[in-house]
This record gives C-alpha cells, sequence and structure tokens, in this order.
C-alpha cells in the first residue's frame, strides 16, 4: 500500500486553513503536531456524551469516562511496551513527567550522590535536576557533543563514579535531532548500577518505542507531540522503582487511607494522580495512538526520513545556510542559521511566505552557549508533510536567504 499522504492530510482540518492568503506550510511539529479529526471527535464525543469524574461515581456516566480513560492506559502500554498498566503514569506533559522523576525519584538520592544530563537537554530535563539541589547536595555532570552533534560517549562512561545514582537524556534532541543510542547507554548505566531515564518528548512521535527492549527505567513523553490533544503527559516507569518513590503530589485519589494520625497511599499508578485528571484529553489520546497505527509507525518513520534528507539536501545547496546537527541518525528536524542573520528575522520572513517555523533558543540555552549561537531557526516535519511542502519552503529559504545576506 502507497503512503497516501494526501488522504492523511484530510483528516487534519487545521491543514486546509490559509495564512495571510497563502496556504500553510506547518514546519513547527517538534513544538506540537496537529490533531486528526478522530481524536478531535473523541474529545467532542466525551465532553458530549461521557463528562463525568473518573474512579468516583457509582453512576454510569463516571463509570463509562472511567472506562474510556483507564482504556487508554492499556493502549499506551501496547504502544510503548510496558509490562503493566500500573507502570503508566498520566501526567500534563513531558514536563511533568521529568519533575516527577526528579522530585519522587530524586527524594531518595543522598548527598554527594550524582546524576549524568547531557548537553543537548531541553530546560525541563535540566532545571527539575538543579531544583532538587536545592533540597540535596546533589551533584550534576554533563555530557558534552562531538561536532555532529552526537553524545560523546567515552566521555559519557567516564563521567560514572560509584556515587552515580541516575542518568538522564533526551531520546532524540529537540534542536540537532540526534537520535541518542539510548540501549547501549542504559546498558552500561545499569552496568554501574545506575537507573535510566529518558526524555522521549521527540522520541515517541517518530519511531517504535519499546521501553523494555531500550532499558528504560523510566520513559517520559507529551501526547500534543504525537497528534494527541494538549495537556496530557505519560511518564511510563519500572514497578520496582515507582513502588519504592515517595508520591510526587498529594490530593484526591492518590491516598490509600487519611487520618491526621498517618496517610496511607493508593495502589500504582494512581499514588502518583492526585486530583482530577484531564480524562477527556487522556481518552482522546488513544484515538492518536490507534490513528498512528493505523499508518504504521515504519511507515511514517520512512516518510519522514525521506523528507529530512530530501530538504537537507536542498538546504546545503543554498549559499549562506548553515545546519546546526549532522549526525546520521536524526529526527525529522533541521536547525539552521542564514549567515550572520538573526533567527528572529528569518522566521518572520518565512511566516509572510505561509511557512510555520520556530526560531529561538528552543528551551535548550547550554546546548546554545556550547555551539557559540544565540538561537536558531528550526523547521521539523510529520505524517503529514510533503515534499511539495519542502520545496515550498526551499524556494521561499532562497528568498529569505537573498535578502538577508
Ligand atoms: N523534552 C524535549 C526533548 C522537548 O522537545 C520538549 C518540548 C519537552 C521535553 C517538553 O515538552 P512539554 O510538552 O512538556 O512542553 N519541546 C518544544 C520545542 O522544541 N518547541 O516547543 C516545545
Amino acid at each position: 500500500m502507497n503512503y497516501d499522504t494526501e488522504a492523511i492530510r484530510r483528516d487534519f482540518p487545521i491543514l486546509e486553513r490559509k495564512v495571510y492568503g497563502k496556504p500553510l506550510v506547518y514546519f513547527d511539529n517538534a513544538a506540537t503536531s496537529q490533531t486528526p479529526r478522530q481524536v478531535i471527535d473523541e474529545i467532542n464525543r466525551m465532553y458530549t456524551q461521557e463528562k463525568a469524574n473518573v474512579h468516583r461515581g457509582v453512576h454510569c456516566l463516571s463509570q463509562e469516562a472511567t472506562a474510556s480513560q483507564e482504556a487508554t492506559r492499556e493502549r499506551v502500554r501496547g504502544f510503548i511496551n510496558a509490562d503493566s498498566v500500573e507502570e503508566v503514569i498520566f501526567t500534563s506533559g513531558a514536563t511533568e513527567s521529568l519533575n516527577l522523576v526528579a522530585s519522587s525519584y530524586g527524594q531518595l538520592l543522598e548527598d554527594g550522590d550524582e546524576i549524568i544530563l547531557s548537553i543537548m537537554e531541553h530546560h525541563s530535563n535540566i532545571v527539575p535536576w538543579q531544583l532538587l539541589q536545592s533540597r540535596k547536595k546533589v551533584k550534576i555532570k554533563v555530557i558534552p557533543i562531538d561536532a555532529e552533534g552526537r553524545l560523546d560517549l567515552d566521555a559519557y562512561r567516564g563521567l560514572f563514579t560509584d556515587r552515580t545514582r541516575i542518568v538522564s537524556v533526551c531520546h532524540a534532541s529537540n534542536v540537532l535531532g540526534t537520535v541518542n543510542p539510548i540501549k547501549e547507554m542504559a546498558e552500561y548505566a545499569h552496568s554501574r548500577g545506575a537507573v535510566f531515564c529518558v526524555d522521549g518528548a521527540q522520541g515517541v512521535p517518530h519511531a517504535k518505542v519499546d521501553v523494555q527492549d531500550l532499558g528504560a527505567d523510566f520513559y517520559a513523553f507529551s501526547s500534543h507531540k504525537m497528534y494527541g490533544p494538549c495537556g496530557v503527559g505519560v511518564l511510563y516507569g519500572r514497578r520496582e522503582l515507582l513502588e519504592k518513590m515517595p508520591p510526587y503530589q498529594g490530593g484526591g485519589e492518590m491516598i490509600g487511607h487519611v487520618s491526621f494520625s498517618g496517610t496511607t497511599w493508593a495502589e500504582l499508578p494512581y499514588k502518583f494522580e492526585a486530583g482530577t485528571p484531564d480524562f477527556v484529553d487522556i481518552s482522546a489520546l488513544k484515538k492518536a495512538i490507534d490513528y498512528i497505527e493505523s499508518i504504521g509507525m515504519d511507515r511514517i518513520a520512512a516518510h519522514e526520513h525521506d523528507l529530512l534528507v530530501y530538504a537537507t539536501e536542498k538546504m546545503q545547496a543554498i549559499p549562506g545556510v548553515h545546519i546546526y546537527g549532522t549526525a546520521p541518525d536524526k529526527c525529522a528536524l533541521i536547525s539552521f542559521l542564514i549567515g550572520n542573520a538573526h533567527h528572529y528575522d528569518t522566521g518572520i520572513l518565512l511566516d509572510r511566505m505561509g511557512i510555520a517555523v520556530r526560531t529561538g533558543h528552543h528551551c535548550a540555552q547550554p546546548l546554545m552557549e556550547s555551539l557559540g549561537i544565540e538561537g536558531t531557526v528550526r523547521a521539523s516535519f510529520a505524517m503529514y508533510n510533503t515534499l511539495h511542502e519542502v520545496d515550498e519552503f526551499i524556494a521561499a529559504l532562497t528568498r529569505v536567504a537573498a535578502m538577508l545576506s
């Protein structure tokens, strides 16, 4: 069966709209991807038919809403091949998932313990660990990158000591696109007695993820970057670790029994889900997974790779364009600058031509500093983008490059 981009595009209503009278070319998918009708319909169905608080009511609507939410948990479990639904925790996004790990697993660390991160991390995999440093005297060590934007694995191995407790790195960089060798890195961390946490925000939307095969002890991601609703994220955690960890937040539903003489916690995964969850959007997330699987993650990955290779080749031919991140294994995004032009100016001009890209530091300021720049322009692709759109982008970029140089 051919990869039918036109049929896919018909499922995404927003792709029909125009900006400044021009057809929208949406190349900001690494920030958030668009949502198919099937997901939007499910959100609508939940609001019109099934809105009732979950895990609370004896009444029919509450039971239906609970079943809808819990069906997503099972769907996510299968999607990432977790061993059980107890290991799938719903959060508000990758950011909250990573804060949960740093805060709660962080409670188990002792003064003098060490954490390994990488220079290419998003702020959401840096700042939560720094917040932990205000409570514990833990040390943060940073894996550097080479000229192509790959993690320096010799340096990585060299950072370990007998105090290394946890490594937390991104599956793929949101700036460089580099896909990190998670399996190999996790194996080494385990051989040194450390736990391995993966920021999968840019991993899950682009390739099949098997948390057990990867050897991830934690895996964090956001629904809105994988064609799902906003406001929902997932934290996968290995049961044995989750059981040892204290709760992240206190409130309704995360308790066993509350008393002023002492409170007990609910079983997994509810111990980590305080308060009313975003059950409407959680329920609709399973429709995004259905959608991805109806097309096939391998086919999506191959299509995105074609776009990446085609766009990279064409961009390299435009005078003045410099691409940041040239690792052989990249997810479908390209960061670049034109000569000395400011990234913002390039972004504004492209926007006026109907092309949505992101500009700035992409919440990765330590990486920018190490590259000696303030920011980049970033084009990022998704399953519905086309070679024709890349051609439009290249034509626009050629004009912008001529204007700015
Ligand atoms: N980790 C990575 C690697 C990311 O790219 C992002 C968001 C996050 C974590 C945080 O995800 P959130 O859904 O909780 O916000 N990255 C971007 C980006 O590149 N442009 O906008 C958001």
